[in-house]
């Protein structure tokens, strides 16, 4: 068998998603590291195979596939064999879908405005600030009785939303006292066995965080 490929960069918190779901499952696979300094996400090759040039993208069996949600949920469906991940039960499924549009459409653009006002303002704005202090309150809240973000199991909603908000922490940090249920389940997080190798890159996300801030001339 042909191993999947998975196209990437672990500075990439979407990419950082995959990785997580990757190790979760066990999967074997080979990465390519794209070279986004030097915009091989925009080359004619890359476009040709994903015309929105995002990474995380995946080959398998010459076929390409991107968004890490959509990615994540193949592998899970078509590798994986633990029956938590994305369970079959039609509404687990759907909450577990929610939490996943709720990382598309509210906490990852989020994290792009905050990280575009550090590049160009060198610090994040008061509205962006508000916001994502608003996506936080909503994560509070769909952890209010559960150990996960859909249920009491690990789920693929866990691995996108946790890639996700470790790098907004980095732009508007999560208060324990304020937001006690979503710093224990980021605590609860590390803990999988696979998360420090899966999540590393965050450290370098810190560091490139860090230098365009400084970067900013007042
Ligand atoms: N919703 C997408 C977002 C992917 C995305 O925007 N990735 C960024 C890197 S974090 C990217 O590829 N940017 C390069 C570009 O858009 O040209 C996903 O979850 O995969």
């Amino acid at each position: 068998m042909v191993k999947p490929i998975l196209y990437g960069s672990d500075l990439s918190p979407p990419v950082r998603a995959v990785l997580l779901t990757v190790n979760a499952i066990g999967l074997d696979f080979n990465y390519h590291e794209v070279k986004v300094f030097e915009n091989e996400h925009l080359s004619e090759e890359y476009v040709k195979k994903n015309p929105q040039h995002t990474i995380p993208m995946l080959e398998d069996d010459g076929k390409y596939i991107w968004d890490s949600h959509a990615v994540s949920v193949y592998l899970i469906e078509k590798y994986g064999d633990d029956q938590f991940l994305y369970p079959k039960d039609l509404y687990k499924r759907a909450v577990i879908d929610q939490r996943l549009h709720f990382d598309s459409g509210v906490l990852f653009p989020s994290l792009q405005k905050c990280w575009a006002s550090v590049r160009t303002k060198g610090s994040v704005q008061d509205e962006d600030n508000s916001k994502v202090l608003d996506a936080y309150g909503f994560l509070e809240k769909f952890l209010a009785t559960d150990l996960y973000l859909a249920g009491n199991c690990v789920t693929v909603a866990d691995f996108c939303c946790v890639a996700t908000i470790t790098t907004l922490a980095l732009c508007v940090a999560v208060d324990a006292t304020k937001f006690p249920k979503l710093s224990e389940w980021l605590q609860r997080m590390t803990l999988l066995p696979y998360y420090q190798k899966a999540n590393a890159g965050l450290a370098k996300s810190a560091e490139l965080f860090q230098k365009m801030a400084k970067s900013v001339k007042p």
